[in-house]
């Protein structure tokens, strides 16, 4: 049985908006403004801590282990117009994988009309290289250059202008922050 070991840390800075995110700087548990979600199999892990990153603040914790499953940290936010700076900092690591199970770790920004149907989404991922995700019209990839902490920084407008051709950006009216880590198989 192959196991993996992946995870994402990650660290909110000025998060959508300004801190549209409720407890996106991670200082208070994880259940408020979050919504923990452990899909699948495998053993899910949501941890947080002030060790992850050598700051003196918090970070939020993240593990899939082994098992066909996902581990998630989500949340949903309104907003009024998409000329937002989603920013963040994040470090993503994963175990070995094969064709029929392989890990993924992401953070992910998801593009929701008013009653909540998915448009599309733009990913910032470490993958296996048995991963199959490829970017679409309505799936932006961006790969994570290695597994060390990093930031990262895009405008919601220009990211979906730019990345995102089959996104209607007129029916978007919420984001989704998602803190992500999965395995394909067991
Ligand atoms: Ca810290």
């Amino acid at each position: 049985m192959t196991r993996l070991l992946l995870c994402a840390l990650i660290g909110f800075g000025p998060a959508v908006a300004q801190n549209l995110l409720v407890n996106g700087d991670f200082e208070q548990d994880l259940t408020v403004g979050w919504t923990r979600n452990p899909v699948g199999l495998g053993t899910h892990t949501f941890d947080r801590g002030t060790h992850y990153h050598p700051d003196p603040d918090y970070e939020a914790y993240l593990q899939q282990y082994s098992g066909a499953g996902s581990t998630s940290l989500d949340q949903m936010v309104s907003v009024s117009n998409l000329n937002l700076d989603f920013s963040f900092w994040a470090k993503m690591n994963l175990g070995a994988g094969s064709s029929t199970c392989w890990p993924v770790s992401a953070v992910i920004l998801g593009y929701y009309d008013r009653d909540n149907a998915f448009q599309g989404d733009t990913r910032f991922y470490y993958p296996s290289p048995y991963c199959n995700w490829v970017s679409t019209g309505t799936t932006h990839l961006i790969q994570v250059p290695n597994t060390e902490w990093n930031r990262f920084q895009i405008n919601v407008y220009d990211e979906l202008t730019q990345n995102l051709p089959d996104v209607p950006i007129r029916f978007v009216q919420k984001l989704k922050v998602s803190v992500y880590a999965a395995t394909s198989g067991g």
